[in-house]
């Protein structure tokens, strides 16, 4: 990797070597999964301090043109994901859309008394026999989201370890025959933190979308809570919008 750094002008150098990178990804000369150097290596090479590299790498991560990978080094950023936000699609159904095979990694899969907090979402009494399913959610191997949900056990006979290691949506459709109705979700910006880190593999503090979901039955029966963590420099989500005039 060349970039041409200027000290005599002007420029930011964090600026220029943001730029630089920026116009190789571009011309791609660097490619979607090029590993780039080390903040050491391109201290050395172009003799500039560890800030200022740090300061450029950082800023290419959060625009996401470059993406950290914990203990592995700095990538040249896949391209985020997309995902419309328009009908209550599975994990598993999106990432089949996009030609790419999706995975789970089950982290564990209990039968729990429900808290007051949950249960009061399934409209239960405390303490009601409630299923809490960790999962790491893969596409083509890499994981895209970490996933806590909720689902009422007397509501799903027959769900297993196994089922969770699949489509849950695909067992609550075509095992249970039941029709999935409509979804709250909330979407917000955040921070990664403690275990979310290790699982998707991203440094502490690393920009975060957390989203909760609620969906229901065609009946209104409440189905699942779902809490979800996906890393900021893999997706974005894209709403449609009509404007109607009040
Ligand atoms: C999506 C849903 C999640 C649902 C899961 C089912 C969001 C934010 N969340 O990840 O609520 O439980 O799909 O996927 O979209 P599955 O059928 O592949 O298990």
């Amino acid at each position: 990797m060349r970039l041409a750094i200027n000290k005599n002008l002007p420029i930011p150098i964090y600026y220029q070597i943001e730029e630089g990178i920026k116009a190789l990804i571009e011309q791609r000369e660097l490619k979607p999964g090029d590993l780039i150097p080390s903040e050491r290596e391109l201290c050395e090479a172009y003799g500039i301090s560890r800030m200022t590299v740090r300061q450029a790498v950082n800023n290419l991560v959060n625009d996401g043109y470059l993406v950290r990978q914990q203990g592995r080094g700095t990538f040249v950023s896949k391209g985020k994901m997309e995902q419309r936000l328009k009908g209550v699609t599975s994990f598993s159904e999106d990432m089949r859309a996009r030609g790419m095979e999706p995975g789970t990694k089950l982290l564990s899969f209990e039968r729990i008394q429900g808290s007051k907090s949950i249960c009061e979402k399934f409209s239960v009494p405390e303490g009601t026999m409630i299923f809490e399913v960790k999962r790491v959610r893969l596409a083509d191997g890499i994981p895209m989201a970490y996933e806590i949900s909720y689902l009422p056990a007397t509501l799903l006979p027959g769900f297993t370890l196994e089922v969770a290691e699949g489509s849950i949506y695909q067992f609550v459709e075509n095992v249970l025959m039941l029709e999935i109705g409509n979804a709250h979700q909330v979407l917000e910006a955040s921070l990664a933190r403690g275990v979310e880190c290790e699982i998707l593999g991203l440094e502490s503090g690393a920009p975060v979308l957390l989203i909760q979901r609620q969906t229901y039955l065609a009946d209104g029966v409440p189905l699942e809570v779902v809490r979800s963590v996906y890393p900021g420099d893999r997706y974005k989500f894209v709403i449609d919008m009509q404007r109607t005039v009040s």
